[in-house]
């Protein structure tokens, strides 16, 4: 028995600057991440330092060649069409778009490449679904404006947005505006573009809330935008979510609980319903921030999304107690408590399926609109056999919990159009910029060197994927 609609949209997630390589084909731009160091620093913690970060040379880097998606992907889409994929998410790399961010024109070897890749995807019976600005943003607007501190680029983005929704409307009808919204507090660099590191605590805050109220009022205007364009598309925001648990039943842990899952939902709060929660308001009065926003800003973000998607790799915890707080030993950027109940990766991320079931609930009780699960996965290290095979049964318990808890989600009453799960092909991690960490169906013979075949040999996963589509959703 399936709790699935005949229709759910089941499928996987990349994004550009993760997967395609070629960072300087076809006239593309250095994006943020193109200068990040190798593997072995772990990027969160340059990504905090991106001064620091840049003073070094590296032989190689995983990102810059990665998988080489920019020259593999009609092979690689045929072997997600092979386990049933209905839809297939990736980013637009802006910095292919426009090179510098903010050019006359737009670079065409550029549109080119992604008029090849949706139309292969249409081929192939999936639907494109497509994140805007996936943490790469590009480098040339962060030396200039510092990034999205600066109110110049809401309209660097949406000329961006206006050529790519003109030129791919009819082959992409479902649209992110920008991955993980909420990530701008965690990681500035990478989610604003934007070094703060030489701000005091409220200098930094004060800037990581202007750039991200320059981003809603980007993210409402490309929803405008597109819904003008075409109004067949639907535009959805993107949650970094994962409910926060309190640490105790002590009433104020599940204070601080609430007001830890208020800073992401903040930005869904104002995507979602058009306008600032008055928490919000009192929060940047409590902490003396003055956000610059003008009544026009006020009007444009009266436009909302269509749905609201989200990623989904764990819950966290929290506690009131500074003592106990300070215990934090987590290597999520989160920084959350350990959960004694629950399990940890190999990364430090506490996976909990049953906190799926909860986020989802909550996301529409709260909003009343579509979801889209878009992220959710187990990076972990995978051995690939003399014989190719990669026996990824830790992988498949991973993903068979999650979705049995997302299709009980369903039967609670929640709608939700689609799953994609993260990194449904290896690639680069986001925050470690290994290949080491892998998360897909398919593997990948390169490694954090780049030393390997870059063959793709199917795991142990691929199959049991495949079979949960067939019988859409039903895990057994
Ligand atoms: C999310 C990002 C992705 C992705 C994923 C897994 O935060 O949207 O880009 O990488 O996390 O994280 P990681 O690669 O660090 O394991």
């Amino acid at each position: 028995m399936t709790n699935f609609p005949k229709d759910f949209l089941w499928g996987g997630a990349v994004a550009a600057n993760q997967c395609e390589g070629a960072y300087q084909v076809d006239s593309k731009g250095l994006s943020l991440v193109d200068i990040l160091p190798d593997a072995k620093q772990g990027r969160w913690d340059a990504l905090m330092h991106p001064k620091a970060a840049a003073q070094k040379t590296y032989d190689f880097y995983p990102s810059h060649e990665s998988i080489d998606f920019y020259h593999t992907y009609e092979q690689d889409l045929e072997m997600m069409a092979e386990m049933g994929f209905k839809v297939f998410r990736t980013s637009i790399s802006w910095p292919r778009i426009f090179p510098n961010g903010d050019d006359a024109q737009p670079n065409e070897a550029g549109l080119a490449f992604y008029d090849k890749l949706f139309q292969k995807c249409r081929d192939l019976g999936m639907e494109p679904l497509v994140t805007i600005n996936h943490f790469d943003t590009p480098l040339a607007l962060m030396e200039k404006y510092n990034g999205w501190a600066d109110r110049r680029l809401i309209d660097l983005y949406l000329r961006y947005c206006d050529v790519i929704l003109h030129r791919y409307h009819k082959l992409v009808k479902y649209w992110l505006t920008f991955n993980e919204i909420n990530m701008i507090l965690h990681i500035p660099f990478l989610g604003g573009g934007m070094d703060v590191s030489d701000l005091s605590a409220k200098e930094a805050l004060q800037t990581k809330y202007q750039a991200a109220h320059h981003q809603l009022v980007a993210s409402a205007k490309a929803v405008k935008m597109a819904h003008e364009i075409d109004s067949d598309i639907k535009m959805g925001c993107m949650l970094a979510a994962g409910e926060v648990y309190p640490n105790t039943p002590a009433p104020a842990d599940v204070l601080a609980a609430l007001q830890a899952n208020r800073e992401g939902y903040f930005f869904i709060d104002v995507q979602a319903r058009g306008y600032y929660p008055n928490y919000a308001k009192a929060f940047f009065k409590a902490n003396d921030l003055h956000i610059e926003m003008t009544d026009a800003d006020l009007a444009a973000l009266k436009e909302t999304v269509d749905f609201v998607s989200f990623s989904y790799y764990a819950s966290r915890l929290v506690s009131a107690d500074p003592e106990v707080a300070a215990e934090k030993g987590e290597a999520n950027v989160f920084n959350s408590l350990k959960n004694p109940y629950l399990p940890t990766s190999s990364w430090g991320w506490q996976t909990d399926g049953v906190g799926l079931r909860i986020t989802m609930n909550n996301v529409w009780d709260r909003y009343q609109k579509p979801l889209f699960v878009v992220e959710n996965g187990l990076g972990e290290k995978d051995e690939l056999t003399a014989d190719h095979k990669v026996h990824d049964a830790y992988r498949i318990a991973y993903l068979k919990e999650n979705i049995d808890q997302m299709g009980q989600a369903i039967a609670d009453g929640v709608v939700c159009w689609g799953y994609t799960s993260w990194g449904c092909i290896d690639l680069v991690s986001a925050s470690t910029g290994e290949m080491a960490k892998r998360y897909g169906y398919i593997y990948v013979d390169r490694d954090n060197n780049g030393q390997g075949t870059n063959a793709r040999y199917r795991k142990d996963s691929f199959y049991w994927y495949k079979d949960v589509i067939a019988n859409n959703g039903v895990t057994e």
